[in-house]
């Protein structure tokens, strides 16, 4: 099934000021119809996309490097997924999967299992929102351990519902006047190596004492941490940090999971994070980059653990609607076709190189790290630690003006976070790299 669109041409081209014309007409609308509470990183409206570029409403071709928070990893309506869903919605769009089933749910939960991290039997539950599946992580340890604590860590993110609120460490713009939060959270320290020069171990070894002391090991139903930290920055724990959690985790009966959601699928250039440390979690949340763009989230994780709920205690009217399957399937079959998990690496490449070289010219750049196509910069005043959060903004609106959407992220919202489609074409992320780049060099000259 074709859609007869014709192809975007995968290059940078301006044809208006961004914003144009017809963004500027249609955020004002926005400001009259759509609550204030809803953010807009840029004033721009877009129309359409493929590959590594956005087509705005004015016909201005921006190049992509955030991908809708790691979402359209195979692009925005890559060509798999787009058949998938034309296919599926015009057989059937809804049952509710608690009600009769369809086999597309049931595939993408084979595939969930073989994916994730470990050979052990697995069972997989699907959801919409990453949010969703956080909190039916949560569900499922409580219900199985029969303990009420959880454990989350400084700096991470798990979304913005009441629970998933209080597992978030960042206040603004998450949490802020939306308390009380869910009781039976705890914050850990975790090893964030540019802030805190011990080693991962250290960090995990005071980490741990403070469960045994504040909360006491038995009583902790899970732990739950982001393999690499991405809101709060692509924080890259200390090597031995995560395993030494883990060994925490297992010594003490409590589950272990690994919110996986924008790690996940390719990204960070294995299917998951964790196995960069060769960590296998007892849960693995996933959302964004699983189904294309289409709404769809997973817990996956030992079948002795999701089984233990017991019968019609995890669902949902929606979680895995056939349509977000059938993108899933699609979404997935194109990271195995295009060998994307590969191909994030060499993204990585590219950005931890070209980022490398701007950082030895420009002292606003304290570090770049990440893996693969997750790749971030932290900015700071220079010869400080002190973190420079304006400055991200304004280049982050600068480069929107020059046709490159970059995103920023932190705690302290001074990082630039790379994220492009794992699909982009090296040649045009180089051109979004020479533009971050001359950008950078202005903004900081005039901090
Ligand atoms: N866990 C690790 O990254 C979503 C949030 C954007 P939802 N991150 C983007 C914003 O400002 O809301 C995320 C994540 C991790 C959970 C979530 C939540 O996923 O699909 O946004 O609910």
């Amino acid at each position: 099934m074709s859609t007869a669109l014709p192809e975007i041409p995968q290059e940078r081209r301006l044809v208006t000021a961004v914003p144009g014309p017809k963004s500027a007409e249609l955020m004002a609308r926005r400001k009259a119809a759509v609550s204030a509470g809803v953010g807009a990183s840029f004033p721009v409206f877009v129309e359409r996309g493929s590959g590594g570029i956005l087509l705005d409403v004015d016909g201005n071709s921006i190049i992509d490097l955030g991908a809708g928070i790691a979402v359209t990893s195979v692009g925005v309506s890559a060509p798999l997924v787009v058949e998938g869903v034309q296919s599926q919605v015009e057989k059937l769009t809804h049952t509710c999967f608690m009600i009769v089933g369809y086999d597309s749910y049931v595939q993408v939960c084979e595939k969930l299992n073989e994916l994730t991290p470990g050979t052990h039997e697995k069972r997989s539950a699907l959801f919409n929102s990453g949010a969703e599946a956080v909190e039916n992580a949560i569900k499922i340890a409580r219900a199985y351990t029969g303990r009420s604590e959880i454990v989350a860590v400084e700096h991470g993110y798990h979304g913005r519902t009441n629970l998933t609120m209080g597992l978030t460490a960042k206040n603004m713009p998450f949490k802020q006047s939306f308390g009380p939060f869910t009781p039976g959270i705890h914050r850990v320290p975790v090893a964030y190596p540019l802030r805190d020069t011990r080693s991962g171990e250290e960090v995990a070894a005071a980490a741990i004492r403070r469960m045994e002391s504040e909360i006491g090991g038995s009583n902790i139903a899970a732990i739950i941490i982001e393999p690499i930290l991405g809101e709060g920055g692509f924080i890259v724990p200390a090597p031995g940090y995560l395993p030494a959690m883990q060994k925490f985790a297992n010594d003490n009966g409590i589950v272990f999971i690994a919110d996986e959601i924008q790690t996940g699928f390719a990204r960070t250039g294995a299917w998951f994070a964790s196995e960069h440390e060769g960590i296998v979690p007892d849960l693995v949340t996933t959302a964004k980059g699983i189904a294309g763009g289409l709404p769809l989230a997973a817990v996956t994780g030992r079948a002795d653990i999701m089984d233990s709920v017991h019968v019609g205690g995890l669902g949902g009217t929606y979680g895995g609607n056939p349509v977000a399957c059938a993108a899933a399937l699609g979404s997935i079959q194109t990271m195995e076709e295009l060998d994307l998990v590969n191909r994030a690496n060499e993204i990585g490449e590219i950005l931890t190189t070209r980022l490398a070289a701007l950082a030895a010219e420009l002292d606003v750049i304290a570090e770049v790290r990440g893996r693969g196509a997750m790749i971030a910069v932290e900015l700071v005043k220079p010869g400080t630690l002190e973190p420079a959060g304006d400055l991200a903004k304004r280049v982050a609106a600068a480069c929107i003006a020059e046709g490159v959407l970059v995103l920023t992220a932190g705690t302290y919202g001074n990082v630039l976070r790379f994220l492009p489609p794992l699909v982009i074409e090296f040649d045009l992320l180089n051109e979004g790299l020479d533009v971050v780049g001359e950008v950078l060099a202005k903004e900081a000259a005039n901090l």
